[in-house]
């Protein structure tokens, strides 16, 4: 039985689990649900998944949603190619980038970039302005990293590259909006400010099936 991937486009968690879904070579059917029609709300799908949130996965009988959560069972079920480490040290840091990218960049990225794509709270001017110094200085400290390391962690693309992906270009999609040019958010252009980033970034757009993950509304 195919596995079965709801998601939404654009949504950085999703969009994670199609990249470890695209690295493990994996193919799966698409569910990709409208928020804008109330679809991730919908009884079928509140089944699913309670919080009618994305992303979600059905493999057979198997049902689970977070998306680290789903990358972690996929891991386990579909070991190869690993991408949770090749030893205790690997997976420990990895760990560490998944932690820190939930405490530090989705946090302050949820109160930054849903008022400049939505227009609600752009007041909150001081939230903002503490959240994009955070966002900046997570982009120094991957800067830095990155200017010894291809990767995040390993030899190999891995989970932590694979989850923290997303969340750049959100915010540097964020950056881009009009909305976004009143706050001098300094995170764009990335090729300037943060060469080793984009570089990084290059290399996992270089990614056998990466398209396929590509937002489709991005494209537009
Ligand atoms: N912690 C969750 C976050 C999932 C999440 O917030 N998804 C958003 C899209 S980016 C969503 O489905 N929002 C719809 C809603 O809350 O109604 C994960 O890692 O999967």
């Amino acid at each position: 039985m195919a596995i079965e991937l709801y998601w939404g486009s654009g949504s950085p968690f999703a969009w994670r689990v199609m990249l470890t879904l695209a690295v493990k070579g994996l193919d799966y059917e698409s569910k990709l649900l409208e928020f804008s029609k109330g679809e991730n709300k919908s009884p079928e799908y509140l089944k699913l998944n309670p919080r009618g949130k994305v992303p979600t996965l059905k493999d057979g009988d198997f049902v689970n949603y977070e998306s680290l959560a789903i990358m972690s069972y996929l891991e386990r079920k579909y070991p190869e190619p690993p991408l949770f480490g090749n030893s205790p040290e690997e997976t420990g840091l990895i760990w560490r980038f998944l932690t820190e990218c939930e405490s530090y960049l989705v946090s302050a990225g949820d109160k930054i970039v849903r008022p400049i794509f939505f227009g609600k709270g752009l007041d909150k001017l001081d939230e903002i302005q503490q959240a994009a110094q955070t966002i900046r200085q997570e982009l120094k400290t991957l800067e830095e990293h990155l200017a010894h390391a291809t990767w995040l962690v390993g030899a190999q693309v891995s989970a932590a590259d694979i989850a923290v992906f997303p969340m750049i270009q959100l915010i540097l999609r964020a950056a881009s909006k009009e909305a976004a040019q009143p706050f001098n958010l300094q995170w764009f252009p990335l090729a300037s400010l943060y060469p080793n980033l984009a570089r990084w970034v290059e290399r996992i757009e270089a990614l056998p099936n990466y398209q396929r993950t590509y937002p489709p509304h991005w494209r537009a």
